[in-house]
């Protein structure tokens, strides 16, 4: 069985989603981040970078960095159907995983919630923050560009790019509530239906 040590609506949120979308057998540890639990020597023993999402496998070794693990499972569980079979859809999924972790999330979400982490002098918080949203706003039209009426982010079938797009769209729709692309709302709220989701978010204890 899978562990997948998480913390309650962040990041780890879309892998959560994941592997209650993939029907594997997991279980699902909470991390506490805002009391500094994941830099508990237990924690760090798993993931030396103190971050969540984590992915234990059977064997005990784990897989760090939401890109990796999701990469990991698809591939592991080729029964599942998490990515295209040919090089070209591949390369379109992960190229939307990329954007959504390393530009939504981590130049965009990172500065609305951490803004310390980008400035030392508090009285520019409210500027990294309006930088943060321009960021994520900016990059959720490319998003509505890419995805148009689709049901998934790629193709005809879930894959691991709605994973990642659904922990950023949750962010933007559920917990700072910005407005995004109508296309990318009405995609976000029909992956917010499905079991998966409220399965996990009822779990998370975020409904
Ligand atoms: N690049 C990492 C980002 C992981 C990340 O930033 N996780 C945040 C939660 S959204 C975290 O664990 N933060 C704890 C901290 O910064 O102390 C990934 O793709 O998994």
């Amino acid at each position: 069985m899978y562990t997948l040590y998480y913390a309650p609506a962040a990041c780890s949120v879309g892998m959560h989603f994941l592997l209650e979308e993939m029907g594997v057998p997991y279980r699902a540890v909470r991390i506490n981040i805002r009391e500094g639990e994941q830099f508990s020597p237990e924690f760090v023993s798993k993931n030396p970078k103190s971050k969540v999402p984590v992915l234990e496998r059977e064997d005990g070794t784990v897989i760090t960095e939401f890109p990796a693990i999701a990469y990991w499972l698809a591939k592991a569980h080729p029964d599942k159907n998490l990515l295209p079979e040919d090089i070209e859809g591949q390369t379109r999924v992960l190229e939307i995983i990329d954007f959504a972790v390393s530009t939504i999330h981590m130049q965009g979400f990172s500065r609305i919630f951490r803004p310390a982490k980008f400035t030392a002098r508090e009285e520019d918080h409210p500027l990294v923050q309006q930088t943060g949203r321009e960021i994520v706003q900016k990059a959720f039209e490319r998003i509505s560009a890419t995805i148009g009426d689709g049901k998934f982010a790629y193709g005809d079938r879930l894959t691991i790019a709605d994973a990642a797009l659904f922990y950023v769209l949750f962010w933007a729709c559920e917990r700072v509530k910005l407005d995004v692309p109508q296309n990318c709302a009405a995609y976000f709220a029909r992956l917010r239906t499905r079991p998966a989701a409220e399965h996990i978010l009822q779990v998370e204890g975020l409904t």
